[in-house]
């Protein structure tokens, strides 16, 4: 039996670990969710039914796509992890950015269009629940869930403006950058191509109304999404491609500005979910291995901030902090001379207080679960 990846097409997380197996040729067969295995053999081992999940050849579950990917890194001599210390912190944080930081816009851009959107998504909905007499009943159950996930990430009718006018600075800017190059470290993908793509394809890539505004607007990025879902370099719009990640460790200028775009919401809303989640354990006692749940904090698990003067409440997840986690310990691994040539790059676009946001407990990954270390 080939690889088996529990995934839907319409799922964030399931493009990211998709893309990696598609990329790194690695044989799979995907099955939905709804698939009757999923229930019956999948969950009880992946403790959360979330997507996507993996069942390896041998029959090891894997739950979480960073995790996925992880496996098959940590397995292969890591193919796409850049090794020079700038790259790899970039490549990190395009990771965390694309697993937390857009994810105001992709639920807005999903839900608050429902004249574009809804039935292209009740069709995916529905044929993601198994088939049973009470389908239609738990589609509309899934649906209004995720409906209201778009407000727990902090998208109101005061907010959406500004939620757009933030994605369309940064969806311009990223176009820019693959206008030049392929994929973010310049002819093949690393880790934070596959985290930036969770949002840009299942949603913002996808969906009727962004589809368009991507086609229309940003067709180098529209192609990047279309390139990572396809398992050769397919860049052929690039005369004289190269190979491998840039020489000399080079962070691209047109990288950097999306990341100054990024930061304007990335910084202040980690900030904000940091002091909320720091609050919350500080009176809660905790045991080595308790469960991280999805949504921790003071104030009803809320990160307060503000953006251009517009106010956000945000759910403050831990998960953001396991990504971020990482991140800084690429930093902190790095020599005296590389933490002075990343700390010039985030200097440069807003984000070198990023290295500095900690929880009091670290997390980490154990049995498919997020737990307090
Ligand atoms: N940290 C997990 C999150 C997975 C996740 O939240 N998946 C969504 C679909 S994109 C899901 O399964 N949601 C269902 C639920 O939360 O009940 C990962 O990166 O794989």
């Amino acid at each position: 039996m080939p690889h088996s990846l529990y995934a839907i097409p319409h799922s964030l997380y399931s493009g990211r670990a998709r893309s990696y197996l598609i990329k790194n040729n690695i044989p799979f067969e995907e099955f939905s969710c709804g698939h009757e295995s999923f229930k019956a053999e999948i969950v009880p081992e992946a403790k959360l039914s979330t997507i996507p999940v993996l069942r390896t050849e041998e029959g090891q579950i894997i739950r979480d796509g960073a995790a996925i990917i992880e496996y098959f890194e940590a397995a292969n001599g890591r193919p796409c992890q850049p090794v020079s210390p700038k790259q790899k912190v970039v490549s990190g944080l395009f990771d965390l950015i694309g697993a937390e930081g857009l994810l105001r816009p992709a639920m807005h851009y999903r839900w608050n269009f429902p004249e574009e959107n809804l039935s292209f998504l009740h069709y995916h909905f529905f044929h993601s629940q198994r088939a049973h007499p009470d389908r239609e009943a738990k589609t509309q159950h899934m649906m209004n869930k995720m409906r209201y996930a778009a407000m727990v990430f902090g998208v109101t009718d005061e907010s959406r403006d500004l939620v757009e006018t933030l994605y369309m600075e940064f969806l311009l800017a990223l176009d820019k950058h693959f206008e030049q190059y392929p994929y973010l470290l310049g002819w093949k993908p690393c880790i934070g191509d596959f985290g930036l793509l969770a949002p840009m394809f299942a949603h913002l890539g996808r969906d009727p109304k962004p589809l368009q505004i991507m086609q229309q607007q940003a067709v180098h990025v529209y192609r990047w999404v279309e390139r990572m879902n396809r398992a050769h370099q397919d860049a052929p719009e690039h005369y004289n491609t190269g190979s491998g990640y840039l020489a000399d460790d080079e962070i691209p200028e047109t990288l950097l500005a999306v990341l100054a775009v990024v930061a304007q919401d990335l910084l202040p809303e980690t900030k904000a979910a940091a002091d909320s989640i720091n609050e919350w354990l500080a009176s809660s006692p905790l045991a080595s291995g308790d469960r991280a749940s999805r949504y921790l904090g003071q104030n009803d698990g809320k990160a307060k901030f503000t953006v251009r003067g517009q106010m956000f409440e945000s759910g403050a997840q831990p998960y953001r902090f396991f990504q971020l986690q990482l991140v800084q310990d690429a930093y902190e691994s790095c020599t005296e001379n590389e933490r002075a040539s990343v700390d010039a790059i985030l200097d440069s676009c807003g984000l070198q207080e990023l290295l500095t946001i900690k929880l009091g407990r670290r997390l980490e990954q154990r049995d498919n679960l997020e737990v307090w270390a």
